[in-house]
C-alpha cells in the first residue's frame, strides 16, 4: 500500500510544551524542562494514525522570525524552507497575546496552521476560559485545546491533523489587514520580487516584503549578491520613507503596534472569566502568593546564592545516600558472579586466558563500572527534577550578577548545570547564547563541570579513603571544577576576547510540579545510554587494557612485565609529583579519555586479579592525599572523546585542540600543587 505521509513542524514560543507534545505523540524521549531554550536542535519523530504516517519535527522555541541565537535560527530557517505540510503552533494559553503574535508571522508563510492551546489546565486554574470559535474564526486556523502534561487532547490533535489534510491543506485566512498605506508598499515590493525571481523562489513574498520594510539586515543579506539587489534596496528605502512619513513612527514599531492592537482586541473577546467560582480563585491567588514568597527567598541576591549551593549539595548528598546501598548490592553481585564463573569455567578446564578475560575484563572491568548505575540514575533524575520545577531559570537570574563578574553571560549558567549530568548536551545548550564569544567561553568552562561519568571515580575512592565524609569531599570536588572553570573563563576573556556585556533576559516560568513518570522515564533513558556505553566503549576499553596486560603470552596478568606496564611506566613519571606516578594510574587516565567511566574500569581490571580485592589493592598504592589528587586530576583533565567531538562540531578543531591540551595541563598543575602542599602540611 502506498503510505500517505504528512509532515508537521511543531513550532512556537519557548517553553510552551512543544517537546512534551512531541514525546507524547511519537513516544520519544526528548529533553523537557521548565525554562525557555531547552530544545536547541530540530528533532524528527513519527507516528502512524488512520493509515497515515505522520512525521513530526520538534523545533527550538522562537520569539519571532528575526531571532539571532543559533537554536532560534535553526527553527526559523527550517520554517522558511516551507518543507512541511502543516505547522503545529504550540501556544501557552495563559500568554495568548504574545504567542499569537508569532502565529501571525507563521501565517505569512502560507502553510496551514493548527494552533494547539496548550497548558489549558493553567488557564482553568486562573478561572478563565477561552472561546475557541472566536479565535478560530479570526485567525483562520484549526484550534485544539490540550494539556500535554496529562496527555489530554492528544487524540483530538491527531484527528485535526488528518482533517487538515483531507480538507486539502488549505491555509486559513487571517481576518487581519494592514492599513492601506502599508499594504500599498508591501504590494510594491511583492511585485518587484515577482518580476525578478522565478517560480521556485523559496521564500514567501509577503513575509519577505514585511521583513524588508522592518529593516531585517540578516534577511536582506541573503540577497545581496543578486543583480537586482540594488534596485530592490532603493524601492525598500522609498517605501520605508513613505510609511514613516505617514505614521510618524519607525516601521517596526508601527507594525508591532498594529498587530498587537488586533490581538489585544481578539484575546479580550476570546478569553472570559468563568462563572465566578470563589473557591477556585482563592486557591489560585493563594498559589501565586506562595510562589511570590518563594521567589522572594530563592531569588534574593545573597540568600539565593546560598540556597543554590545548598541545593547542589543536597543533590550530591542524595546521590550517595540513596545510591550507596544499591551500589554495595551490585558490588556483591558482581563479586559473586566473578567467583562463580571462575569456578564453573575451571571445572570444564577452559583456557585460563579466556577465564581471565571473562573474570578480569568483562565482569571485573565492565561490572566494576555498571555497579555505579544507581548513583548515575539518581543524579540524572534529581537534575531533571530541578529542571522541571522552574528553579533553574530562577537560579540563573540569581547567578547572573556573579556570571558577569567573571565575564560570562547569565545564560551560560544553565549549560553549566546541565554539564553536571553530561557535558555533551551542555555544549549543545550553549546554542541559546547569541554571542559567539560567550558560547566559546562557556564551552571552555563546561568540561570542568563534573559529569556523571566521573562520579564512579569519586564513589570508588571516597568509599575507600573518605568513608565518613563522602558527600562533602565530592561537593568540594564539584566546587574545584567550578572554580577552575571560572578561573579559566576569566583568563580566556582577557586573552582572547574583549569586554562585551549583554544583559540577561530570561523569562521566569511558573513553578511546576515535576511529572514523576517523565522523571523516571528520563532516568531510565539515561540509564539505558549508560548501559549501552558499558557494553560498547567501556567493554572495548577494558578488553584492550586486559589484552595489553596479558601480553606477552605467558606472563602473570597485569604484572610488571606486561606490555601495558611498559607503556604505563613510560607515562607514569608525568604524574610523579602529583602523587600517583605508577603505571596503572597512568594507563587508567589515558584510556579514560575514551570515556571517563573507563578510568574505574581499568583500575578494577588491573587490580582485580591480585589475591586481594580491589579495595585493598588500591589502598596499597594510594594514600588519602594521593587519592584526592587523583580525583582532582580525573575531574579536570582532557574531556572525553564525545565531548571533544561536540566541541569540534560547535566551535571548530582549534578550540577543541586547545581545550584538550589546556585541560590536561591545568589538571596536572592543580594536582601537583595540592599534593605538594598537602605533603608539606603533613597529610601524607
Ligand atoms: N501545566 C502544564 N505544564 C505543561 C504542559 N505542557 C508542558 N508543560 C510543562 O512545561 C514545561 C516546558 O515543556 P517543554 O515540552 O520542554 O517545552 P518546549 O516548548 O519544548 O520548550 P523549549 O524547547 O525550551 O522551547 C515543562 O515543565 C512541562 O512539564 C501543560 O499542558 N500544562
Ligand atoms: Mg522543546
Amino acid at each position: 500500500m502506498n503510505e500517505k505521509i504528512i509532515k508537521v513542524a511543531i513550532a512556537g514560543n519557548p517553553n510552551t510544551g512543544k517537546t512534551t507534545i512531541f514525546n507524547n505523540l511519537t513516544g520519544e524521549n526528548q529533553h523537557v524542562g521548565n525554562w525557555p531554550g531547552v530544545t536547541v536542535e530540530k528533532k524528527e519523530g513519527e507516528f502512524y494514525y488512520k493509515g497515515y504516517k505522520i512525521i513530526l519535527v520538534d523545533l527550538p522555541g522562537i520569539y519571532g522570525f528575526s531571532s539571532y541565537s543559533l537554536d532560534e535560527r535553526i527553527a526559523r530557517d527550517f520554517l522558511l524552507e516551507r518543507s512541511v505540510d502543516i505547522i503545529l503552533n504550540v501556544v501557552d494559553s495563559t500568554n495568548l497575546e504574545r504567542n499569537l503574535y508569532l502565529n501571525m508571522e507563521f501565517q505569512e508563510l502560507n502553510i496551514p496552521i493548527i494552533i494547539c492551546l496548550n497548558m489549558i489546565d493553567e488557564l482553568t486554574q486562573k478561572n478563565l476560559e477561552v472561546d475557541v470559535d472566536i479565535l478560530s474564526k479570526y485567525l483562520g486556523s484549526v484550534i485544539v485545546k490540550t494539556n500535554a502534561r496529562n496527555k489530554t487532547g492528544m487524540d483530538d490533535l491527531k484527528e485535526k491533523i488528518i482533517e487538515c489534510v483531507e480538507m486539502g491543506l488549505k491555509p486559513g485566512i487571517l481576518q487581519f489587514n494592514y492599513p492601506e498605506y502599508i499594504c500599498n508598499e508591501i504590494n510594491k515590493i511583492i511585485n518587484f520580487l515577482q518580476k525578478n525571481t522565478d517560480k521556485d523562489f523559496k521564500y514567501p513574498l509577503k513575509w519577505l516584503a514585511i521583513e524588508f520594510l522592518e529593516g531585517e539586515i540578516d534577511v536582506m543579506e541573503k540577497f545581496k549578491n543578486e543583480n537586482w539587489f540594488k534596485e530592490l534596496k532603493e524601492q525598500i528605502d522609498k517605501s520605508i520613507k513613505i510609511i514613516e512619513d505617514y505614521s510618524g513612527q519607525k516601521v517596526t514599531d508601527n507594525i508591532v503596534t498594529i498587530k498587537y492592537s488586533f490581538l489585544k482586541g481578539l484575546v479580550k473577546e476570546a478569553i472570559k472569566a468563568k462563572k465566578i467560582e470563589k473557591e477556585k480563585i482563592r486557591i489560585y491567588e493563594k498559589r501565586m502568593e506562595y510562589s511570590d514568597k518563594i521567589d522572594k527567598i530563592v531569588m534574593h541576591p545573597f540568600l539565593g546564592v546560598l540556597i543554590f549551593l545548598f541545593v547542589m549539595f543536597l543533590i550530591f548528598y542524595l546521590t550517595f545516600f540513596i545510591g550507596t546501598p544499591f551500589v554495595d548490592l551490585l558490588d556483591k553481585f558482581f563479586n559473586f558472579l566473578g567467583e562463580k564463573t571462575e569456578t564453573v569455567l575451571n571445572k570444564y578446564s577452559i583456557n585460563t586466558i579466556f577465564i581471565s578475560f571473562i573474570k578480569d575484563a568483562v565482569i571485573g572491568g565492565v561490572g566494576g563500572v555498571i555497579k555505579f548505575l544507581p548513583n548515575i540514575l539518581i543524579l540524572f533524575i534529581l537534575i531533571a527534577a530541578l529542571e522541571d520545577t522552574g528553579y533553574m531559570a530562577r537560579a540563573s537570574v540569581v547567578m547572573d550578577k556573579f556570571m558577569h563578574l567573571i565575564g560570562l553571560h547569565g545564560k551560560s549558567f544553565i549549560p553549566m548545570i546541565i554539564g553536571f549530568g553530561c557535558n555533551v548536551p551542555a555544549i549543545m545548550a550553549t546554542r541559546t547564547l547569541e554571542n559567539k564569544k560567550d558560547r566559546i567561553l562557556t564551552m571552555m568552562i563546561i568540561p570542568f563541570m563534573s559529569c556523571a561519568a566521573r562520579l564512579p571515580i569519586y564513589v570508588l575512592f571516597t568509599s575507600l579513603f573518605f568513608k565518613n565524609n563522602q558527600a562533602i569531599i565530592v561537593w568540594v570536588l564539584y566546587l574545584i571544577g567550578v572554580v577552575t572553570g571560572v578561573f579559566t573563563a576569566k583568563i580566556a576573556k582577557k586573552v582572547f576576547f574583549k569586554k562585551e556585556e549583554m544583559p540577561l533576559i530570561i523569562e521566569i516560568p511558573p513553578y511546576r510540579l515535576p511529572v514523576f513518570s517523565s522523571l523516571l522515564r528520563h532516568g531510565w533513558f539515561r540509564g539505558k545510554m549508560f548501559l549501552k556505553k558499558a557494553g560498547t566503549v567501556i567493554l572495548l576499553g577494558t578488553a584492550v587494557i586486559w589484552f595489553l596486560a596479558s601480553m606477552p603470552y605467558g606472563i602473570e596478568y597485569a604484572s610488571e612485565n606486561s606490555w601495558l606496564s611498559i607503556f604505563g611506566k613510560f607515562l607514569a613519571p608525568i604524574f610523579h609529583f602529583a602523587g600517583f606516578g605508577f603505571w596503572q594510574a597512568a594507563v587508567a587516565l589515558i584510556t579514560g579519555i575514551l570515556a571517563k567511566e573507563i578510568v574505574v574500569g581499568t583500575m578494577t581490571t588491573l587490580f582485580s586479579s591480585h589475591s586481594v580485592d580491589v579495595a585493598t589493592a588500591l589502598s596499597y598504592v594510594f594514600t588519602p592525599l594521593s587519592a584526592f589528587t587523583f580525583m582532582v586530576f580525573s575531574l579536570l583533565y582532557t574531556p572525553c572523546l564525545a565531548t571533544l567531538a561536540t566541541i569540534k562540531q560547535e566551535a571548530g578543531f582549534k578550540w577543541m585542540l586547545f581545550i584538550a591540551i589546556y585541560n590536561f595541563l591545568i589538571a596536572l598543575f592543580f594536582a601537583i600543587i595540592i599534593f605538594q602542599t598537602g605533603k608539606l602540611i603533613g597529610f601524607n
